[in-house]
């Protein structure tokens, strides 16, 4: 018998630009797991520097393949969601949730960064995307979609360990045992991702060396890694270390380069660094 993990993973397909499933599926499997691709739109690109986008919404896709794993007898030991083209895919992911009972839940609430929605975004679908994070087990927001999420204003400061702390423990209120905000400023000067797991009161910093670019696709990244630790034994501090450690090499690697930085992370280059099954451990207590 097989003890490889089965993760459903709803999300985006975007042609360029490394983002999304792009990224998942090569991350993930290179760490041991299977990722079932459920996409949510097919892009030709990400959204955020290529003008145009060509785009296919797959709403209606969905939930025919969650009867068909159905009836196929396929089961997940994970469902994951990330970018959402529609607010029915809310509920379709709900659907896939309640369809796997014993299967973890993450939810990446894919929405914005740097302060700003995505373009596809609405009103409305931020705040359908509230009922997933309700009735997930993980959720990975970054610092601008934690804030949507909690109805706050983007921090234009950096922030202290206890506003950060208050926010963690604010979304946790909504539903999720564990949250992790990534791309967190603090006060004291340090750049982390940070996380909270409601269960044993455990709040965590993991800092990383800040770096004057932007590339999309990183939080896609530490969200599958993260899910990925997790699946296979990590503890959140140690999951955290592992996705923040591969997403500041990966960073770090495209910077080096001087590669566009709308193309996403050079992670083809990158990617042995997962194979290695040593843990992580250059994490804090927040
Ligand atoms: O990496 C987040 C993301 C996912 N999917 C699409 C995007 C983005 C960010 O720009 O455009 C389509």
């Amino acid at each position: 018998m097989s003890e490889q993990k089965r993760v459903a993973a709803i999300h985006d397909l975007s042609g360029v630009g490394r983002c999304s499933l792009s990224v998942i599926l090569p991350t993930m499997s290179v760490m041991g797991i299977q990722v079932c691709p459920v996409p949510t739109a097919l892009l030709s690109t990400h959204t955020n520097g290529y003008g145009d986008v060509v785009l296919k919404d797959m709403t209606d896709y969905i939930p025919d393949a969650l009867k068909h794993y159905i009836s196929a007898e396929i089961s997940f030991d994970c469902v994951y969601s990330g970018f959402l083209a529609s607010k029915a895919q809310v509920s379709h992911c709900l659907e896939f949730m309640d369809s796997f009972s014993g299967a973890l839940r993450v939810v990446d609430p894919v929405m914005g960064d740097a302060g700003k929605r995505y373009r596809t975004y609405d009103d409305e679908l931020c705040a359908r995307m509230g009922e997933l994070v309700a009735a997930a087990d993980i959720i990975t927001p970054n610092l601008t979609e934690a804030s949507i999420l909690l109805g706050q204003a983007y921090p234009v400061s950096p922030l202290t360990v206890g506003e950060v702390k208050q926010m963690l423990v604010k979304l946790a209120a909504k539903g999720p045992k564990t949250v992790v905000i990534t791309s967190v400023i603090l006060a004291d000067g340090e750049i982390c991702n940070v996380g909270y797991d409601s269960e044993h009161n455990a709040f965590w910093r993991v800092p990383y060396e800040m770096i004057p670019k932007s590339y999309p696709g990183t939080g896609d990244i530490f969200a599958g890694i993260l899910t990925g630790g997790i699946l296979l034994g990590d503890s959140l501090p140690i999951a955290m270390t592992r996705a923040t450690a591969f997403c500041e090499y990966a960073i770090k690697t495209t910077f080096g380069y001087g590669a566009a930085p709308r193309e996403g992370v050079m992670l083809e280059k990158c990617l042995p660094m997962l194979v290695e099954q040593r843990t992580f451990t250059e994490y804090r207590q927040l």
